[in-house]
């Protein structure tokens, strides 16, 4: 076996491991199952590093838990719906499908030479029908159980890509994708009604305890239920009234005005007759619509001239405003402002010239003093405390002010206690070609049908134009034009399709099942695989992916198909790959391949080695030219180099910088694992040969440490600490370097601390071990071998560090085992080198022991 040959090497295991059918999964309730899975790829023509590192993580699980005894399903498909194919299609008139195909055979043949231990009879993907029918059924069956249903709303509306957005896809204001300022419309849409279970899906998270911390903060804000209540404020002279949302009810007295929303019902009344109001509304439409946007705009509002009655306050009225930070879609989209207890209330009364009424103190301050200071303030008071100036709530703290306020207000039947949330329902309808057909139909007499279950699926067609703006399927001449299933008469195909999260949301389920073809998935399959056990992804998927997947696990647990509520029970979020940054005299970016180091170590450029500024370590980005192609890496140093640097260099949930440099010394230890193994310096003995029952004190420290070795990276591997575990592999191949040839007993030691080091190291770099498992004359495949077991018994620390003097003066340590004998402690002595230059020929006329502390020789 020859480092040279590894491109050879890793093929031929790539062939024998897919021959002999190792990663194969089949359902056996006999055996523990084990689920890992990578978030699946989109198809955009070439992996990138990221993919790289995503499932070499993935796969030192699946091969890990393999080893442990767990049957393992390790799948791989394609998200293969979404905009890039469509652009390409107008970019390069080539056909969706075939770009997306192709991409897919590409991506397929790049992955392969990375060695994953992939189940590849299961690969599926989305934008076959064979998939997707499955999802229109879905659909239908969610319509049936009131999860999915169809309303008019405003809507982000990406004018570059010409479709709706949704919020979580509008990031600062602008589309996710196109990085175009989004604006707002209203349409009719289709929803899925994820509130229903805003509460259930708040309260899981907390079962979700192998999900890192900061997905879990961020599923819960996103969810953001907030405690509150509804108060109706009467509108003075007219019949009607305006319904607020508040969280702190307790701070009724220290109101000063109520605003709604541009887009309140109340606003746009109003605004009907007064052109000045209309203008407002004008410019707040124009404004960004996300809440980071809002949050930081400046407060504008616009005095209607109305006054409402205050609830617990018979002869106080305040004035009403149209105020361009109150959201619509967030409880009534209308407040009531209390500018000493709320900073933007308190922004919006300075710049309106409005009272501003302290009703909490803190309780250690002196009431008078405080509410006199607070309200001359700049800055609202939103701390705890208790309340004043407040009628009946005086003295209650604010909690209890806030019980009290609502009690009062339910008495009073003007309005009620309420729970609000933030997660707003999940709008599927978009209006693009390459996605899933809405099976869907509109009849002018029977209204919207769907589409009987026997003609699924719909199919989306092949022979579409990208010529005109707009969605191709609209455009297309006959495809929408079908007859009403329950009319007969002439009605038109719903032509949006859904929102590429579909298809993601169960992808993960389709997995256990992937051939079904009269059903999403066989429930026997279900049962036995779900919930996957490691999902391994990027952090940016947080809340949009996980959060849907939650919910439409949820979804077709009601429609009974199938049986559990959490998808997911491990998640794993990996950090980016970041690369240095090269610019030329012209600031020109540089890639990687274009520059070079010189002797002295100055980077240059290769083509002339003019000088290059080397700029930070930053994200592999295509625009600062910062990427390394996967393919190039796997081709010039093999996958189990790729991989050893990805999980080496540090702990994977952190962002790790890729470099040659660590590339290089990843290939320079295999190399050299090669050679402990191919060139042995000492007969290593017959295959399954059981250790000697004595050994000398070096290979008794081997064995010792060969059993540490396979506890400590046995735990690295189950806490995701690949770094770690790649480090004690290292010290572990390091000290099989190190053994004395000639010790006692070091042939069958080295055999066996080197066998450990090959078994402990598959998951992570499987080539090699493998191969090196046959060099050493095993007949069976190391991808078939448990996982090692270690003896508990050496790993107690019965090892001490003894001083070792020549005439009383201290020459070195050594390890030795406690209480060890004189015989033993002097071999180990005068085997150190420093000892043994002391003592050159010189006879050695004593040794004294001093048990545990000190070997002192005396020549
Ligand atoms: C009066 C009040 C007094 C408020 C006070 C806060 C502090 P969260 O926690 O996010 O639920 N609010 C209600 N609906 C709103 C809307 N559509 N657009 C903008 N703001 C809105 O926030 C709830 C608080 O945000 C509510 O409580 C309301 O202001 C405001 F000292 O009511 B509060
Ligand atoms: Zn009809």
């Amino acid at each position: 076996e020859d480092r040279s040959s590894f491109k050879e090497t890793e093929a031929y295991w790539q062939s024998a491991w897919a021959e002999a059918g190792c990663f194969r999964a089949t359902v056996d309730p006999e055996r523990p199952k084990y689920y890992v899975l990578e978030m699946f790829p989109y198809p955009s023509g070439r992996i990138h590093m990221g993919h790289v590192r995503n499932y070499t993580l993935g796969d030192v699980v699946a091969r890990f838990k393999r080893a442990q005894g767990f049957n393992v399903l390790h799948p791989m498909g394609w998200d293969a719906f979404g905009l890039p194919a469509e652009n390409a299609a107008i970019q390069r008139g080539v056909h969706p499908g075939e770009w997306t195909r192709r991409n897919i055979e590409v991506m397929r043949e790049q992955f392969r030479p990375m060695g994953l231990s992939i189940d590849w009879e299961r690969e599926i993907s989305t934008c076959e029908p064979g998939y997707y029918k499955h999802e229109q059924k879905m659909f239908l069956d969610f319509v049936k159980a009131g999860l999915a249903y169809r309303k008019e709303s405003w809507v982000n509306w990406d004018p570059v890509e010409h479709t709706v957005l949704a919020n979580e896809q509008v990031i600062d204001g602008k589309g996710w994708r196109s990085g175009a300022p989004v604006e707002r419309r209203k349409l009719s849409q289709w929803f899925l009604r994820i509130t229903a279970y805003a509460q259930e899906l708040l309260d899981a998270i907390t079962t979700l305890d192998r999900w890192p911390e900061k997905v879990r903060l961020m599923q819960t804000n996103w969810i953001g239920r907030s405690e509150g209540a509804r108060v109706r404020f009467a509108l003075v002279g007219r019949e009607d009234g305006i319904e607020v949302f508040t969280t702190r009810p307790d701070t009724l007295f220290g109101a000063s005005f109520c605003a709604v929303s541009a887009n309140h019902p109340l606003a746009i009344e109003l605004a009907a007759a007064t052109p000045a109001l209309a203008d407002f509304l004008a410019e707040c439409a124009r404004m960004g619509t996300s809440e980071a946007d809002i949050e930081t705009a400046e407060k504008k509002g616009f005095d209607t001239g109305l006054r409402v009655r205050h609830p617990f306050l018979d002869d106080v009225t305040l004035p009403v405003y149209v105020a361009n930070f109150v959201l619509m879609d967030y409880g009534t989209g209308a407040i009531f402002g209390c500018p000493a207890h709320d900073q933007r209330d308190m922004d919006f009364a300075r710049k309106y010239g409005l009272a501003v009424t302290t009703v909490v103190a803190p309780r250690d301050a002196d009431p008078e003093a405080f509410a006199a200071e607070q309200d001359a303030s700049l800055t609202a008071f939103s701390g705890d405390g208790v309340a004043i100036r407040s009628g009946f709530l005086n003295g209650l703290g604010v909690a209890e002010a806030k019980a009290a306020a609502i009690r009062r207000i339910e008495e009073m039947g003007q309005g009620e206690g309420v729970v609000q949330f933030r997660l707003r329902d999940w709008g599927v309808s978009r209006q693009r070609y390459w996605g899933c057909p809405i099976p869907m139909i509109h009849c002018e007499s029977c209204g919207i049908v769907p589409v009987p279950e026997d003609q699924l699926p719909v199919l989306l067609p092949d022979d579409v134009t990208f010529d005109k703006p707009g969605n191709p399927l609209d455009h297309h001449p006959t495809w929408k034009h079908v007859d009403c299933p329950v009319c007969g008469r002439p009605a038109r195909r719903e032509t949006d399709t859904f929102d590429t999260f579909f298809e993601s949301s169960w992808y993960f389920a389709r997995f256990c099942s992937p051939h079904s073809d009269t059903v999403a998935f066989d429930r026997a399959a279900v049962d036995y695989w779900l919930p996957v056990d490691q999902y391994v992804g990027g952090v940016e998927h947080a809340v949009l992916h996980l959060l849907y997947s939650r919910f439409f696990t949820r979804a077709l647990r009601e429609c009974g198909y199938l049986g559990l509520s959490e998808p997911f029970a491990g998640l794993f979020t990996q950090g980016m790959i970041c690369h240095e940054t090269y610019r030329a005299a012209d600031g020109t970016w540089l890639s990687p391949e274009d520059v070079t180091r010189t002797a002295d170590g100055l980077v240059v450029r290769a083509s002339d080695t003019a000088p290059v500024t080397v700029g930070r370590s930053e994200k592999m980005s295509k625009s600062k030219l910062n990427t390394v192609d996967p393919t190039v890496i796997l081709d010039s140093h093999g996958a189990d180099a790729a991989r050893l640097f990805m999980l080496s260099d540090c702990p994977p949930e952190r962002d790790m910088d890729w470099s040659s440099a660590g590339i290089d010394g990843a290939s320079r230890y295999l190399a050299r694992l090669v050679r402990l193994a191919s060139q042995p310096p000492l007969d290593p003995g017959p295959v399954g040969a059981d250790l000697p029952a004595t050994l000398g004190p070096a290979a008794e420290a081997l064995r010792r440490q060969t059993h540490r070795t396979m506890a400590g990276v046995t735990d690295d591997l189950e806490k995701f600490r690949f770094n770690n575990a790649v480090a004690r592999v290292r010290e572990l191949t390091n000290a099989v370097a190190a053994l004395d040839p000639a010790a006692e007993g070091a042939g069958p030691v080295y055999r066996f601390a080197l066998e450990t080091v090959l078994r402990l190291a598959a998951p992570m770099i499987p080539h090699v071990c493998e191969a090196l498992w046959r060099t050493l004359g095993h007949a069976t495949m190391l991808a078939e071998t448990p996982w090692p077991v270690w003896s508990e018994a050496f790993l107690v620390d019965d090892v001490v560090k003894v001083a070792v003097q020549v005439n009383g003066k201290m020459r070195g340590t050594v390890e030795l085992p406690l209480d060890a004998s004189q015989e033993v402690a002097e071999a180990a002595a005068r085997a150190l080198p420093t000892v043994v230059v002391q003592i050159a020929d010189k006879p050695v006329r004593k040794v004294i022991l001093v048990p545990n502390r000190i070997v002192n020789i005396i020549v």
